[in-house]
């Protein structure tokens, strides 16, 4: 069977549960994406092309209501093309070589297979005339080769992380080979103007393309590069969390009595602080830390009467840059329970483990700032959950002008991470403001997050695609 809607993205929508007897179920994993296109899934037949997660080859997943079809990858090609070109060239190449990319053509090599396998069972599960919609930096490369083999198709593409500019994108060694993956695309989408901006000049500086030159605006003014036989639309479509649900969720009475006991096993601090990150160099989990080390130490923070607790979910732990990453913060946090804690109460409590969604939640209530200080970030979501959970208008939002987010929540208490005053500034704001000027600006951040949510950014994308 073929579908008129097929989405082709690294991961498959689902997870993998094993009883003890051995059985194996397959349940939908309830992220962003599946979140955002369910409707569109629940009107036409629709199928989604990835990857498990495991190199299991006997897999079979499937899952109510999506036709899931699974892209094999053996062990060999998970650290080709997955830890290696797209984890430790392609991630840190669009996040401002926070750490420094590895070129390495036999990486290379695997990631122009892996995306010809994914474009192979794309092509598979779509109807004629299907769309198509490719999602992110593991497969730049689908558009084209999509396009080669379909040329029936409307094919879609969305950037998720940052896309950077001419002056660091050029050190890519096959910066013409992805440039021109994308461009197989009918159009391309990027969070911020910014991201499509770049896109233009590239392919207008690197592939001689005729691309416009005029702004780009949000969900309007798209850009163009006018091919020999066709013109490709560029696009800014900031994404956003499935609002009234979060809002919903986190509004029960069970998730109040959880936020209440939460600060009560604190030790029921006077100001209680969240950090809530995948453990990743680019999110700034040191950079807080660091601040609230400086802040302890200066007393414009009092440890006796604050808690900051970091949730971290560990991520990419075979990457090299991720596990120095985690001896930083781990070492930085340990200094500074041991220097400015009691035995009885850390100042700092750091959990390298998911929480499920309702403690999450829970959390979110309980916090009177959450810090999200990324040296860079294609959007970040966390910051638009929390406020999502904040229909008491309770809480503040620590934010840097190096996220997506910022773009949007310009009432946050923004801040530059690299700028140590700027940091320390933001936070104290935060915590000792008037309760009218946290109200304030929470009420302002909630009316964006409220009005704008991933319905919108998959329909309005959708959308563009079709006119
Ligand atoms: P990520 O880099 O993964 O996404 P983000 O957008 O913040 O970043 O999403 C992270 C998700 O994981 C959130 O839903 C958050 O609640 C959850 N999460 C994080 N730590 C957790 C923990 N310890 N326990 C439980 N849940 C946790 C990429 C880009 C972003 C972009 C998104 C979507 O890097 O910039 O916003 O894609 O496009």
């Amino acid at each position: 069977m073929t579908a008129d809607f097929v989405v082709v993205a690294n991961r498959l929508p689902v997870n993998k549960q094993t009883a003890a007897d051995g059985t194996v179920t397959w349940t939908r994993a309830p992220g962003g994406l599946v979140t955002a296109l369910a409707p569109v899934f629940d009107s036409q037949p629709g199928a989604w092309v990835g990857w498990t997660g495991s190199t299991d080859a006997d897999d079979r997943p499937h899952v109510d209501g999506i036709d899931i079809h699974a892209v094999p990858l053996s062990a060999a090609e998970v650290e080709d093309y997955y830890e290696g070109f797209s984890n430790s060239t392609l991630w840190p190449l669009y996040h401002d070589v926070l750490v420094k990319p590895e070129y390495r053509a036999d990486w290379w090599d695997v990631y122009v297979e892996v995306n010809r396998r994914f474009a192979a069972a794309a092509a598979a599960a779509a109807s004629p005339g299907a769309t198509v919609w490719v999602q992110d930096y593991q497969l730049q490369l689908v558009p084209a080769m999509l396009r080669q083999d379909r040329p029936d198709l409307k094919i879609g593409f969305f950037l998720h992380i940052p896309f950077p500019p001419y002056e660091l994108f050029s050190q890519l060694p096959w910066r013409r080979e992805i440039l021109e993956g994308l461009l197989g695309a009918d159009l391309i989408g990027f969070h911020l103007p910014g991201g499509a901006q770049n896109f233009l000049t590239l392919a207008r500086r690197i592939l001689g393309a005729d691309a416009s030159t005029g702004p780009v605006g949000v969900r309007t003014d798209f850009g163009t590069v006018a091919l020999s036989d066709r013109t490709v639309r560029v696009g800014s479509f900031p994404i956003s969390i499935d609002s009234a649900s979060v809002a919903a969720q986190s509004s029960t009475d069970a998730v109040a009595q959880r936020a209440a006991a939460i600060r009560e096993e604190l030790g029921d601090p006077k100001t209680l602080l969240l950090g809530v990150d995948r453990l990743d160099y680019t999110k700034g989990i040191d950079v807080r830390v660091q601040a609230l080390q400086r802040l302890f130490a200066d007393g414009r923070l009092d440890p006796a009467d604050t808690v900051f607790v970091q949730l971290a979910s560990p991520s990419r732990e075979n990457v090299e840059s991720y596990a120095r990453l985690r001896d930083l913060v781990e070492r930085t946090v340990a200094h500074i329970n041991g220097t400015y804690g009691t035995a009885a109460a850390p100042p700092i409590r750091y959990l390298l483990q998911p929480v499920p969604r309702d403690e999450l939640l829970a959390y979110f209530v309980a916090a009177d700032a959450t810090l999200v200080t990324p040296l860079r970030d294609g959007m970040n979501l966390v910051t638009k959950e929390y406020i999502a959970c904040r229909d008491d208008l309770g809480g503040a939002l620590v934010l840097s002008e190096f996220t997506g987010a910022a773009m949007e929540l310009s009432d946050a208490y923004l801040m530059n991470p690299y700028d140590p005053v700027s940091t320390d500034a933001a936070i104290v704001a935060a915590v000792t403001d008037d309760d009218a000027e946290r109200r304030r600006r929470m009420t302002l951040l909630r009316d964006q997050v409220m009005n704008n949510d991933v319905d919108q950014w998959a329909r309005s994308f959708l959308q563009t695609l079709k006119s």
